[in-house]
């Protein structure tokens, strides 16, 4: 069988993964070999007795920060494995605050290709030489910071791994869902119909589904309006074409 889709992970904390991954949708398909996941130690990496991964800042200032060194030579392991696996291709990405903010279109493209190559920072961040000296992609979940790059890089790849083929049985909620088309996505509601004195919306239990489907994108179209600016001027200037 063709290898799996991917995650070398780079962490000096690797008993964090594969943690919520190895759960539910993700840990599932994890189990049933859909995708797999190694995580390194970049430790492993260090040359001296004591394992040293860090050092003070140049110039001053608080905190630590993690070596170019070891972290080369943990990143240059990842990416010989990654090419023995037949993921040539599979981008290097360090997750940090500075990066471009992912997004669901980086999230498809990812998913569409063999793998990817995830660095943790610690710590104040990394020495900048080594994102000179590797073609290191840079990417941000949002503008707050974490103490580790880990929840950010089991983040992207719970988004990434929900799009590999065969892990989300109802397929149909993959096109559906929120920026599928630029938009947030309408409100869901389940029973019970009458929960304490709140009411599903009639045109839900109507039973007529082009009044559903014109509903669900109006409130859509309402709520990205109020809460996403960015993306409502985004989706007028693209629908504005089309209609
Ligand atoms: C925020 C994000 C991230 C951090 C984010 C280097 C040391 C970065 C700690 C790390 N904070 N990583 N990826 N918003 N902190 O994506």
């Amino acid at each position: 069988m063709a290898e799996p889709w991917t995650a070398w992970v780079l962490t000096l904390f690797p008993e964090m993964f594969p943690g919520p991954l190895g759960l539910a949708l993700a840990g599932k398909a994890l189990a049933e070999g859909r995708w797999a996941l190694a995580a390194i130690d970049i430790r492993d990496f260090a040359d001296d007795k004591h394992k040293t991964v860090d050092d003070a800042p140049f110039g001053g200032g608080p905190g630590m920060v993690m070596r170019p060194d070891v972290l080369a030579r943990a990143i240059d392991a990842a990416r010989a494995q990654a090419d023995a696996a037949g993921a040539g291709s599979a981008p290097l990405i360090y997750l940090s605050p500075r990066g471009r903010p992912l997004d669901q279109a980086r999230v498809h493209a990812l998913a569409a290709g063999s793998g990817a190559i995830l660095i943790c920072g610690r710590y104040e961040g990394i020495d900048q030489r080594v994102l000179d000296a590797r073609p290191i992609e840079e990417v941000s979940l949002g503008d707050f910071v974490l103490s580790g790059g880990e929840p950010a890089a089991i983040a992207l790849l719970d988004a990434v791994v929900r799009l590999l083929p065969g892990v989300v049985g109802h397929v149909e909620s993959l096109t559906d869902e929120s920026f599928a088309d630029g938009l947030l996505e309408y409100p869901h509601y389940t029973r019970p119909r009458d929960w304490q004195g709140r009411l599903v919306p009639d045109v839900l239990v109507s039973g007529h589904h082009e009044n559903i489907v014109e509903w669900r994108r109006a409130e859509a179209e309402r709520i990205t309006a109020a809460r996403r600016t960015d993306l409502w001027q985004r989706y007028q200037r693209k629908t504005r074409v089309e209609r």
